[in-house]
């Protein structure tokens, strides 16, 4: 497994769980010189990721870039992909394959996650669930062209409607036969929502795509009450390999946040223990 943290650019979610806010430079700097193998980039959109010098950061500090999330399509500009307008959906698609290609340059995956929407008065559940797997099957089959896959994330009651628990959510892409698509386990989410999360992880097997490492209270793995140790035990025993990226608040500071976060990624992946 590989740790990595996330840096946002995105002004109007300063207050959102990500440990950097000051750029990229900044961000990757930072997350080079505490060692972390990679960086998750939240963008304005695919147009505001400035590839060129991302592209130079990663290299000059031997970063890997392990995801970027899509969330801004909704936090700037009220777009989802099962929104009752198909104007307002096709907007969504656009924003998010335009993701999925940059991130796919890089060899990195997309995040579907606040993108996703909910159902509500005007969107039945059934209505809003094909929009979704008509959205997953397009976009993934966008990702598989580069390689990647395309991550969708489960997340808790008052975040969406759609899945919150991640097993209720591989299952639906199974049945639906929705190929290239994994899933996002945001540890925050599931302790809200799951009874066991290491269960529920190995109920999912393979379509673990990429973890979201946060503590209880979203604070930096070590910080709440979470016990990540079956946690880690559950993603050895499905032979998960990707990353661990510390989503959480940047608390009490970002560089408090981001070395509590590879501490503890490095107390618990025994063999990266320095
Ligand atoms: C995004 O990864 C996420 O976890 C959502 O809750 C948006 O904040
Ligand atoms: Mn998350």
């Amino acid at each position: 497994m590989k740790s990595a943290v996330t840096i946002c650019l995105v002004p109007e979610a300063r207050q959102g769980p990500f440990v950097f806010h000051d750029g990229l430079e900044a961000g990757c700097r930072a997350a080079a010189e505490l060692g972390f193998d990679a960086v998750e980039v939240f963008p304005e959109s695919a147009a505001g990721l400035p590839t060129e010098q991302l592209r130079g950061l990663l290299a000059t500090h031997g970063l890997a870039l392990a995801a970027v999330g899509t969330g801004a399509g909704w936090v700037k500009h009220g777009l989802s992909l099962c929104h009752a307008d198909a104007a307002i959906r096709r907007r969504a698609w656009d924003f998010i394959g335009e993701i999925v290609d940059v991130a796919g340059a890089f060899g990195a995956t997309a995040i579907i996650g606040s993108m996703q929407g909910r159902s509500d008065a005007a969107v039945s559940r059934a209505a809003a669930l094909e929009h979704l797997a008509e959205a997953l099957r397009e976009l993934g089959g966008r990702a598989a062209a580069h390689g990647q896959v395309l991550l969708y994330e489960p997340l808790n009651r008052y975040e969406t409607n759609l899945f919150n628990r991640q097993a209720d959510a591989a299952e639906w892409l199974r049945s639906r036969g929705i190929r290239h698509v994994k899933l996002l386990c945001d540890l925050f989410h599931m302790n809200i929502e799951e009874a066991d999360l290491a269960a529920a992880l190995v109920a999912c097997g393979d379509l673990v795509g990429h973890v979201h490492w946060a503590d209880s209270d979203r604070r930096a793995v070590g910080l709440g009450h979470t016990d990540v140790a079956p946690v880690v035990a559950a993603l050895e025993s499905i032979g998960y390999r990707g990353f661990l990226s510390a989503e959480v608040f940047p608390l009490p500071t970002p560089q408090d946040a981001a070395r509590q976060s590879l501490a503890s990624f490095r107390h618990h992946i025994a063999r990266l223990a320095p």
